[in-house]
């Protein structure tokens, strides 16, 4: 059998590698925290850990499946996001609950998640003629979800729900807002006609690569750093 290495000019293959154990590091921290957090907590905090989890599960399998074939995984990509975006609208659910959040939240930023990656999925592989498209579309879902943390219901509720938990939501708002808003940046360097027909990155090979290393590092800041933004308010007050 042959032994694959990572060469050292691979740095989608590295990058994949370093999210893998970051993630796993990660969910280990967070998990062992879940003991010694208070009550009102727990399952926020959990929930944190099963995010990077389910990340390091799908590096795992992704950082693997790069290196023995050198395509990009967008397939198990998307699986992941599927899981762990939600989880993430369960997460603004969670803080604020005890402000009044009703399940209807919860079932709106789920829902508008859902279309904004089965939108992307289908614009990445399906209907790439059509990839601006399905990216605009996606787009849509995605403004609705930054209008309702930054104007809507979540940002409302998290005012009345005391200071600590109005402030962590105003960073969870910035990590939607800027942080997610780097994948459609790799998916307009990564797709043909990604951004209203202009190709960024002349050669296609080199485009999905450079996709690749923008999700990697964008999935690095977006699930660790929000589960650490939950993880202080958890050490709060209130
Ligand atoms: C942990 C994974 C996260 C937080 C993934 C977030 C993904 C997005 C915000 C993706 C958004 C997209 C658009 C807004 C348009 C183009 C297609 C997508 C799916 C890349």
């Amino acid at each position: 059998m042959e032994h694959l290495k990572i060469a050292s000019d691979n740095y989608v293959a590295f990058t994949f590698f370093i999210g893998t154990m970051a993630m796993m590091a990660a969910s280990v921290f967070f998990f062992f925290e879940v003991n010694s957090t208070s009550e009102k907590w727990r399952t926020s905090v959990l929930v944190s850990g099963l995010i990077t989890f389910i990340a390091a599960v799908h590096y795992y399998y992704m950082r693997g499946y790069n290196l023995e074939t050198g395509d990009s995984p967008t397939f198990f990509r998307y699986v992941d996001w599927t899981l762990t975006v939600p989880l993430m609208c369960v997460e603004f659910y969670l803080i604020t609950k005890k402000a009044g959040a009703k399940l209807s939240l919860l079932w709106k930023l789920i829902l508008a998640s859902i279309v904004m990656l089965v939108t992307g999925y289908l614009g990445e592989t399906v209907y790439r003629g059509s990839s601006v498209f399905w990216g605009v579309v996606s787009g849509a879902a995605y403004f609705y979800i930054v209008y309702l943390v930054w104007f809507g219901e979540v940002s409302k509720l998290a005012q009345s729900a005391g200071p600590n938990v109005a402030k962590a939501t105003r960073v969870l708002a910035w990590f939607v807002l800027v942080g997610w808003a780097i994948y459609p940046l790799g998916y307009i360097l990564g797709t043909p006609g990604g951004l209203f027909g202009i190709q960024l990155v002349a050669d296609p090979a080199a485009a999905v690569k450079s996709m690749d290393i923008v999700y990697n590092i964008a999935d690095a800041i977006n699930k660790i750093g929000f589960g650490l933004v939950i993880y202080v308010l958890s050490r709060s007050e209130d």
